[in-house]
Formats: structure tokens, C-alpha cells, sequence
């Protein structure tokens, strides 16, 4: 079956692939924990393709280039998320696709993904978190887009790598945020972040998050709320991620 999965993902173009051990997940947010989801839930099959690096440092267009390139990889991420689950499904293993951007929940004043597919992906061997918390990879860098799935076949699951990416005492991305989100221990102030690196015509970033965050009806609908009005957006800042020096590996090897 793994072979099957690692197969097909190949073919839809994914640059790497992890298992994460669904067992005591500690998301602070019960509902966003695997097990909660998904009844004997066993595994996060967690996937990432890399926004090619020139992308990110278009002379013109920049963030409107790098926005297309994003929601392109959210669809057919998701697409192949659903596939797999469809196999495993099929083979008796049930299994649900987790989407890469939605839904998005707003809970406890914060925005959560169903479940952090970064997180996931650490536990998976993947790569590990950075001060940006982004997740950094060997080969492909912090330019990974994540998605996933979660099921119920015991896979053979990777594991935390024990070696952080990250160079002792860089904070290089700490400095390059210009609204000091980061706090340099892996916290960020996520409206911060949100109204500086997110560009919507209708839904002012301003808007949501300092306004409506309060509001119970906004929280209760915030699924369809981001799956309508937000379905699309451009994007403003990801200084966090091109100063950070984990931005270029990989991409002199493949230059020269
Ligand atoms: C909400 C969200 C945002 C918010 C908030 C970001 C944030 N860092 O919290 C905003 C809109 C600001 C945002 C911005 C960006 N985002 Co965003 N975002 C998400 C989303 C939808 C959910 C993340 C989530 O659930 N956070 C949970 C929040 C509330 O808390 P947390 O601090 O992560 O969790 C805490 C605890 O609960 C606990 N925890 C929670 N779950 C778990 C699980 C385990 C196992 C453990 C140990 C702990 C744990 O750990 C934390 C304790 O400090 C994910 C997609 C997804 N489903 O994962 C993409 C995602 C994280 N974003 C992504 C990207 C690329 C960006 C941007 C770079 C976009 C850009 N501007 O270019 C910026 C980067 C900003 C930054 N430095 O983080 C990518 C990251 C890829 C990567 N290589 O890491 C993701 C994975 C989307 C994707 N499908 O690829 N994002």
C-alpha cells in the first residue's frame, strides 16, 4: 500500500513525502487533534511541493506570481489528498483528506488549520520548525506547500529529525519581520502577521482580524466565511521566509 501511495504522489509531481504517528498529538485544540477526527485514526500521510525560488524574488508581479503559484498547488495538493484517501478507503482503511489552506477554523482568537500540517510534517521526518515557524527541509529549503490526509492504515511512520535546521543563533528572520511578529522562540502573533502578509480587496486583513474577531457569528462561520470571500487572496510580505538562509538550500546546487 505505501509503495502504491508513494507511487501516485510521485506521479502528481510531489517532492517529498513523511508518515506522522498520530499518537498523543499534542495540539492544544482537542478538535484538531487526529484521533478527534478520525476514528482510529493511526496516521498523517503529510505531503509537500516545492514554489520554485525564483518565484519569490520576481523583479515585477512578485506576490501576485507567487499567490498564483500557491492556490495552483492547493488545488492539486488536495486533489491528491483525496485520491489517496479514495485508495485507502477502497483497500478498507478509512481515511480523510486534510485541505491544505481550508477549512480554516477560528478559535480562541487564533486561525487553525484542521490540523497543522507542519507539525505533522516534523513528526514525519520531514524537516523541522524554524523561528519563523515555517517548516525547513534538507533539499527543498522553507519553499515547501503542505498537504495531507489523515487514515486509519498503520503505516511505517518517520520520525523528528534530532538535528534543527535552524543555524544556532540566527535570527534572521526575527529582524527581517517588519511588524515584529516573530518572537524568536517560535511564537508568532498570528494578526500581526496576517494584516502585514496578506492582501484581500473585500476582506481587509485589518478588517477581520481586528474587528471581527470579536464577533461570535464571524467565529462560528469562519469555515465558510475563508472558503468563500477568502477562497482567494494575494499575498504582501514572506520576509520571514526569503531572509532566513534555509530560503537557499538547494537552489545553488541545482543553479550551477
Ligand atoms: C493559520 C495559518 C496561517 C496564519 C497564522 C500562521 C501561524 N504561524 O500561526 C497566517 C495567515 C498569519 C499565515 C501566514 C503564513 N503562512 Co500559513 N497557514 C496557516 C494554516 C492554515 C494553519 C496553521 C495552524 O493550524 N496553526 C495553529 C496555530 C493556532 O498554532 P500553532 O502555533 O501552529 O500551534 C501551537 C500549538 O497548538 C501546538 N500544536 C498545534 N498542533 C500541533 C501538533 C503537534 C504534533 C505539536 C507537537 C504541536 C502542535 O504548537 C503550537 C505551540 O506554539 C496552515 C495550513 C495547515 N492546515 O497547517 C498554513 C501554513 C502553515 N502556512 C504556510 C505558509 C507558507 C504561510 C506564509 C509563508 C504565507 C506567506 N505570506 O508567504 C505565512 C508565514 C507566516 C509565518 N511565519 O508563519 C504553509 C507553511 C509551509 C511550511 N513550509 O512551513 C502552511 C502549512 C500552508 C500549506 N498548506 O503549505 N498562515
Amino acid at each position: 500500500m505505501m509503495k502504491d501511495i508513494e507511487t501516485y504522489l510521485q506521479d502528481q509531481k510531489i517532492d517529498v513525502m513523511g508518515v506522522a504517528d498520530v499518537r498523543d498529538w499534542p495540539s492544544a485544540l482537542s478538535e484538531c487533534r487526529p484521533s478527534e477526527i478520525l476514528t482510529d485514526c493511526k496516521r498523517v500521510i503529510v505531503f509537500g511541493k516545492e514554489i520554485p525560488g525564483p518565484v519569490y524574488v520576481a523583479e515585477k508581479h512578485a506576490y501576485d506570481l507567487y499567490a498564483n503559484v500557491a492556490h495552483n498547488y492547493y488545488a492539486s495538493m488536495d486533489a491528491a489528498a483525496i485520491e489517496v484517501c479514495s485508495m485507502l478507503t477502497r483497500e478498507g482503511f478509512p481515511s480523510i483528506p486534510l485541505g491544505c489552506y481550508q477549512p480554516m477554523l477560528m478559535r480562541e482568537g487564533k486561525y487553525w488549520g484542521v490540523v497543522s500540517l507542519k507539525h505533522a510534517a516534523v513528526r514525519a521526518g520531514i524537516g523541522t520548525m524554524g523561528k519563523n515557524t515555517l517548516l525547513a527541509n534538507a533539499k527543498f529549503g522553507n519553499r515547501l506547500r503542505l498537504g495531507g490526509l489523515l487514515t486509519t492504515a498503520e503505516l511505517p511512520s518517520g520520525k523528528p529529525l534530532e538535528k534543527s535546521l535552524c543555524i544556532e543563533g540566527c535570527n534572521k528572520c526575527v529582524e527581517a519581520c517588519p511588524v515584529q511578529a516573530l518572537d524568536g522562540s517560535g511564537g508568532i502573533v498570528q494578526y500581526k502577521c496576517l494584516k502585514q502578509s496578506t492582501v484581500h480587496p473585500l476582506l481587509s486583513a485589518a478588517f477581520l482580524s481586528q474587528w471581527l474577531r470579536g464577533s461570535k457569528f464571524v467565529n462560528e462561520n469562519f469555515e465558510v466565511i475563508t472558503a468563500t470571500l477568502a477562497a482567494r487572496y494575494s499575498y504582501s510580505c514572506y520576509e520571514c521566509l526569503v531572509n532566513c538562509p534555509n530560503f537557499k538550500l538547494g537552489l545553488a546546487k541545482r543553479a550551477s
